[in-house]
């Protein structure tokens, strides 16, 4: 019983261990009122950073499936990070400017 309680530890350290030692930080930029790349592909634990680069404008990053208020704008310096846990497709959009999309696959 000890022993299997040992073994199980062991997985679980290793297991938690294991996704910090692979989950990568990801970055968009938004520039000119695109978000580069727009489509991004990610594994499973990857965090997404999204930074504003642009000189004056403000964006936003608007995951309307999680979200249904609008999130606070990211302005030149900002940037906003979202962890995703979950397989799927993500889609997002800028609030203020509609025609920009962009896409989050995670996959495994
Ligand atoms: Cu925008």
């Amino acid at each position: 019983m000890f022993k299997l309680f040992i073994q199980l530890t062991f997985s679980i350290v290793l297991a938690v261990f294991c996704t910090d030692l692979f989950a990568k930080d990801i970055v968009v930029e938004i520039y000119k009122k695109k978000f580069i790349p727009a489509t991004i592909t990610v594994a499973p634990g990857d965090k997404v950073i999204w930074k504003n680069i642009e000189k004056r404008q403000y964006h936003n990053v608007w995951f309307k499936q999680f979200y249904q208020e609008e999130p606070d704008y990211l302005f030149p310096g900002d940037s906003y990070e979202q962890e995703f846990n979950d397989v799927g497709e993500f889609p997002y959009e800028c609030g203020p400017h509609p025609k920009m999309t962009g896409v989050v696959i995670v996959k495994k």
